[in-house]
């Protein structure tokens, strides 16, 4: 089997990481998130691309572009999760294996941060563990990849 490609997209003001609301998202920057993200990658032997977009469009536009170049996608959709059926849409229409991550724990925040579009189209979600989130959220990803491929 080729080595594993992974697609990381962060949804919107995520480029804000680090530098504001320190209490609710953490201290560490998205180039910090990354950075661990390619460490791990390199462990576990897959290869990542990552991308930051504030636009919904930009982010379907990569959904549709991992079809036939990645295996699986690392999500955090930002505040789309709770109002895009145009990125849940495209999940669907890739069918490739999705992971939904959050910094922040969603459930413990404002109501409408409890429903997620993107949550019936992913495999699974981790809210809650900061840049951990991520990690797991990746760690899972590539389990779950793994055993569908054995
Ligand atoms: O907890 C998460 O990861 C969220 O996806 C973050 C989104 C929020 O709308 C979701 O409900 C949960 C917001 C990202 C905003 O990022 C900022 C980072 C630094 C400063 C301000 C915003």
């Amino acid at each position: 089997m080729d080595i594993l490609s992974i697609l990381v997209l962060h949804g919107p003001n995520l480029n804000l990481l680090g530098t504001r609301e320190p209490d609710t998202y953490g201290v560490q920057t998205l180039n910090d998130i990354n950075r661990l993200l390619e460490a791990e990658a390199q462990k576990l032997a897959v290869r990542l691309s990552c991308l930051q977009s504030n636009h919904e469009g930009v982010l379907v536009d990569a959904i549709h572009g991992a079809m036939g170049q990645q295996q699986g996608i690392l999500i955090n959709p930002g505040a789309y999760t709770h109002t895009s059926v145009a990125l849940r849409d495209a999940i669907a229409a890739v069918n490739l294996p999705v992971v939904e991550v959050h910094l922040s724990n969603v459930y413990k925040r404002e109501a409408f941060r409890h429903h997620s579009y993107i949550a019936p189209v992913a495999v699974g979600q981790i809210s809650g563990f900061g840049a951990d989130s991520y990690l797991l959220g990746l760690q899972g990803l590539i389990r779950y990849l793994r055993q569908s491929n054995s």
